[in-house]
């Protein structure tokens, strides 16, 4: 894994609708992230914040079901943009949200660097809607769907028209909560998707080796998008679309030393840590050590 890090904030809060989520990279920091990445001997730049704008509306526009969009179309083109100057670097990028729509800016800036980017999207949602299937019109929960083309063009055409990846390229962990719509395109696009079902019957060790394994045949880089309420609330209390029945700390733990073990993952983005929501700093700290495992953290 290439050991130089290049850290950037992406505080977007508009594309869904409780306050707090962009104090989210702020209070991954201050549970010690540099420090901690340090430690494994990485070379760690931190860029600072992407200088988005949060102003926000509670009015879903009733001809595109869309809340907020042109703000949410502008702040993910400057991620994009500052994305793309990190990868160009030759860093990791590592990206701290803010809210799951800035997904559509990492992964449009990612997607020039590679013929067949792979994701692995660790959610307890799919964020698969448009604003055709959206039961909220909220952005955050449709960015995989813009990511591989699908949505308004104004956010499926940064940094390029439509798709950045390919469904075939697309894995989703974790899944428990999928709206009519997104089943529906997960059928028809044939995403492999491991729910919480799957998590449950063959334990997370299986899942893991066969997501990787399956992903390892077919693309020439890995994007890790990890939405921490993938993880048991239970665990992470501070995110704004909490959902019962998820992995557990230790779950988690074990597939993020699980990809740094198989040395595939080329970026990563940590997303929806609400401190306004948490129980102290737990949330990110739990995050901190999701990504310490992620970076080759061991336990001795
Ligand atoms: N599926 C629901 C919606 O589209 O409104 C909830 C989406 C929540 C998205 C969170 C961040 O992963
Ligand atoms: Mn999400
Ligand atoms: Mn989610
Ligand atoms: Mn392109």
């Amino acid at each position: 894994m290439n050991s130089r890090i290049g850290i950037l904030g992406a505080p977007i809060t508009v594309a869904q609708p409780i306050d707090g989520v962009d104090l989210g990279p702020q209070s991954i920091r201050y549970a010690g992230l540099v420090d901690r990445l340090a430690d494994l001997n990485l070379a760690i730049s931190d860029y600072g914040d992407v200088p988005v704008t949060n102003e926000r509306s509670h009015h879903v526009d009733p001809k595109t079901n869309l809340r907020n969009l042109p703000i949410i179309a502008k702040n993910n083109q400057l991620i994009a943009d500052y994305v793309y100057d990190v990868k160009k670097k030759g860093d990791f990028p590592l990206v701290l949200g803010g809210d799951h729509s800035i997904a559509i800016g990492t992964i449009a800036a990612l997607h020039h660097f590679y013929k067949n980017l792979g994701v692995i999207w660790f959610d307890a949602h799919a964020d698969l809607n448009s604003g055709d299937t959206s039961p909220s019109g909220n952005i955050h929960g449709m960015s995989l769907a813009v990511s591989l083309g699908i949505g308004h063009d104004q956010l499926t055409d940064i940094h390029g028209k439509r798709a950045k990846i390919k469904p075939e390229n697309t894995v989703i962990i974790g899944a428990r909560s999928v709206d009519q719509g997104e089943r529906e395109l997960i059928q028809d696009l044939g995403i492999k998707v491991y729910t919480m079902h799957d998590l449950e019957k063959y334990g997370i060790t299986h899942v893991m080796e066969d997501a990787i394994g399956y992903l390892h045949e077919r693309v020439d880089g890995i994007h890790l998008s990890l939405d921490v309420d993938g993880i048991d609330p239970t665990y992470t209390p501070g995110t704004g679309t909490p959902v019962s029945g998820g992995p557990t700390y230790r779950e988690t733990h074990l597939a993020m030393s699980m990809l740094y073990d198989a040395q595939l993952l080329t970026s990563m983005e940590v997303v929806e840590v609400n401190p306004l929501l948490d129980q102290g700093n737990k949330t990110a700290e739990i995050a901190n050590d999701m990504i310490a495992a992620f970076f080759g953290e061991k336990y001795c």
